[in-house]
């Protein structure tokens, strides 16, 4: 297949990692560069983090995310062009980011590598250091990415709460709650994590009433979207120490702006929507690509498809 490899992954990762994986799996790949002209190219596919027009004119459009919501679906389908996106490959990377901010936040790692800066051998208020053993934390959105953090969690001894509509059972979750029980699922619980997708539901779930339930010691930890927090809410629940801190990896604008207040906090950790990152990540989306050419080229439907 003539497949082109669109040159916004290089927000995530080097394109050509991609496109030296897919030729060896028997594809022919170009990287195009934001504005190149897709139309009569001859592509069978465009494999892309973002979207732009011009990728309407490929037959199929492939996104390395799991997450669309950038995507003008209506276009897609206007166009008759298949949108296919990139699930169920960040269980593990994002599950290990989750933890990784999780211990950060217990231990105080955070504070301690702030002050190697500066050679400062000051300590952390006694009151400060916790152990996640025994503390309960709160998964919102118990899919790919839900299960990977509740797993994790789970064996390392805390009680996990789990939200989504649906109420089926998820390992490593010890309770589910619904959506409209969100208060009484964050209540009490040392960490909310946000797992879900960005949609009409989910879109600023996280607000004032949600800080307000959180615990005065809890921490929110978002590797969801950035639009499922309202930003001044959450500005206003670390101002007035309604929560402990934040682990931010999902962000309302990216990059996140240089004069954002985020930055600003002691117990906010901010990484730049990297937490599904890994060295084989070209090759996990890879795969995907892989699979659903041969599909096409059998003349079967394509798999993850949104439009
Ligand atoms: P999945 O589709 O596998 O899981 C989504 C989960 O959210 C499901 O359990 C669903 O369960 C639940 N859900 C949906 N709507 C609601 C709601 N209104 N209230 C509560 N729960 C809800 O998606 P993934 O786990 O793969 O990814 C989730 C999102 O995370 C992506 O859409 C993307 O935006 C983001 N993401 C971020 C990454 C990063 O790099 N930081 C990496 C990958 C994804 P049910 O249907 O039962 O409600
Ligand atoms: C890194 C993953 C997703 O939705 O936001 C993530 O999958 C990006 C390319």
């Amino acid at each position: 297949m003539q497949i082109g490899v669109h040159d916004s992954i290089a927000f995530s990762f080097d394109p050509e990692r991609i496109a030296a994986f897919l030729e060896s799996h028997g594809h022919q790949c170009t990287v195009l560069e934001a504005g190149d002209s897709v139309a009569g190219e001859g592509y069978d596919c465009v494999v892309t983090f973002g979207h732009e027009d011009a990728l309407l004119d490929a037959p199929w459009v492939h996104c390395i995310r799991a997450g669309v919501d950038a995507f003008p679906f209506d276009r897609y389908a206007e166009t008759e062009t298949a949108l296919t996106h990139s699930p169920g490959i960040h269980a593990t990377t994002i599950g290990e980011t989750v933890l990784g901010m999780v211990l950060s936040f217990a231990r105080r790692l955070h504070r301690y590598r702030d002050r190697q800066h500066a050679n400062n051998w000051e300590i952390e208020p006694y009151d400060a250091t916790f152990t996640v053993q025994d503390e309960t934390v709160c998964v919102v959105g118990l899919g790919t990415l839900g299960e990977g953090v509740a797993l994790r969690a789970d064996a390392l001894g805390m009680t996990v709460r789990g939200v989504r509509r649906e109420p089926k059972p998820v390992p490593g979750v010890d309770e589910l709650f619904r959506p409209d029980e969100l208060h009484d699922a964050v209540a009490g619980a040392r960490f909310v994590v946000l797992c879900v997708p960005l949609t009409e539901d989910t879109e600023a779930m996280i607000d004032a009433d949600v800080f307000a339930a959180m615990d005065e010691d809890a921490y929110l930890i978002n590797v969801a979207r950035g639009g499922v927090v309202a930003e001044d809410a959450l500005l206003d629940a670390l101002d007035g120490d309604e929560i402990a801190g934040a682990g931010l990896d999902a962000h309302a604008e990216e990059p996140l702006p240089a004069d954002s207040p985020l930055w600003g906090y002691d117990d906010v950790i901010i990484t730049p929507h990297v937490g599904a990152l890994s060295n084989t990540y070209h090759e996990s989306v890879g795969k995907l690509v892989v699979a659903n050419a041969e599909r096409r080229e059998n003349g079967e439907s394509l798999s993850d498809r949104v439009v």
